[in-house]
């Protein structure tokens, strides 16, 4: 029977990419030189074809979200990302935020009785919030709520925090896990390749440490995300070279559970003047993850930062994953810029986005077991 991949072979022109759509319609791996001639050669319906047939493979009409809330220590932080429009540097925290352990258990309490499954911790590297905060932190919200997923800190966090500590990142994880921590947000990743990441992030941890801590996660059985902050000064090559690190790394422990490109925003950053990637190159990019990820079972919009109609329009070009931060206080996207300048949305919003464009919604816990079906 002919299937519309078989089509789009036939049809096209350029035998590499005929190549590359028969490697997909046989559930074979693409290479690194294939991934590169998908961004220099395809146009977005073919790649957005491709994505949406491993898509469909992989979930069917199933697209995820789940309901969560974020807390944010802190935005005081000691490092000095170029693009990051949040931070407020140590020497002027009074211009910035600090949350009390106490307060930060008061905003969990105000999600008492409803129907939450996460909470997602992420924030600056304060000097003063460490290990020793944190373990009190994840332990207070584990005895006031016990059922309560403890998704937090990036790897930037956790090096530092480790390093502080004098422990060693396998120390530090497993007394983290202990304290009631159980998994991982992708954060922190931004380009792995040195000659990018010493321009944009050159002081937090590097490439292979943000490798290394996610990799001993995986080995104590935690879970983990990706992500990978495209549209700036990187070239499609470091694109590449920062997903065959996370290819080879799931191949290796199968620990993460999505990944979640996010978009460069530029406002109120030091690279303002970079412009913003376009929409179509937004996709673009979801779906050449898609294909080229063939070991991650799901690819995530965050909505907070690409807009609610743009992560929808994502869903045609394999994305399976919409987030699901309901009435939040999330900064991180409307301090750069996103139009999402209050990041709420209730289910019943979330739900709707997703049957607009004839999905099903269903609701996932944090390791996507399902939990709902709308
Ligand atoms: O690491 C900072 C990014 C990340 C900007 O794992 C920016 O479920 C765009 O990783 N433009 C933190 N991006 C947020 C994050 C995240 C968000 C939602 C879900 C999950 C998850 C993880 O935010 C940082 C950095 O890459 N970021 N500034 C900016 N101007
Ligand atoms: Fe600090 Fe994270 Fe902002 Fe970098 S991106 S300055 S580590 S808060």
């Amino acid at each position: 029977m002919t299937n519309s991949l078989d089509i789009i072979i036939n049809a096209t022109k350029n035998v590499l990419l005929a190549k590359i759509a028969q490697k997909v319609k046989d559930g074979i791996r693409i290479s690194d030189e294939d991934c590169l001639v998908l961004f220099e050669k395809a146009d977005l319906p073919f790649v957005g074809a491709l994505a949406n047939s491993i898509r469909e493979k992989l979930h069917g009409n199933k697209t995820y979200f789940n309901r969560n809330f974020h807390i944010e220590p802190t935005n005081v932080c000691v490092f000095s990302c170029k693009f990051c429009s949040y931070s407020k540097l140590y020497a002027h925290k009074e211009e910035g935020w600090e949350l009390s352990i106490d307060q930060m258990l008061d905003i969990v309490k105000t999600y008492d009785g409803k129907p939450i499954t996460e909470v997602h911790i992420v924030g600056g590297v304060h000097p003063k919030m460490n290990m020793a905060y944190f373990i009190e932190l994840i332990q207070k919200i584990h005895a006031h709520r016990p059922s309560l997923h403890v998704k937090g800190f990036t790897a930037v966090e956790l090096d530092y925090m480790f390093r502080k500590a004098k422990m060693t990142v396998e120390e530090g994880m497993l007394a983290l896990k202990n304290a009631g921590l159980q998994s991982l947000p992708g954060g922190g990743a931004e380009i792995f390749h040195e000659d990018i990441r010493k321009e944009i992030a050159a002081d937090k941890v590097t490439g292979e440490g943000w490798l290394h801590i996610h990799e001993t996660a995986h080995k104590l059985d935690m879970h983990t995300n990706a992500t990978m902050l495209y549209g700036h000064i990187e070239k499609y090559e470091h694109r590449i070279d920062h997903m065959n690190k996370l290819r080879n790394l799931q191949d290796k422990t199968k620990g993460f559970n999505t990944f979640i490109p996010l978009k460069f925003r530029n406002s109120n950053n030091d690279m303002s003047h970079i412009a913003e990637s376009t929409i179509t190159e937004d996709m673009r990019m979801y779906a050449i993850a898609r294909i080229y990820l063939d070991n991650f079972s799901h690819i995530k919009a965050y909505w907070p930062m690409l807009g609610r109609q743009n992560a929808q329009l994502s869903l045609s070009f394999g994305v399976n994953d919409i987030d699901g931060t309901i009435d939040d206080s999330t900064k991180i996207y409307s301090m750069a810029g996103s139009e999402e300048q209050s990041p709420t949305m209730t289910t019943e919003e979330l739900v709707m986005l997703i049957k607009q464009v004839k999905r099903t919604a269903v609701e996932r816990d944090t390791l996507y077991n399902e939990l709902n079906v709308f």
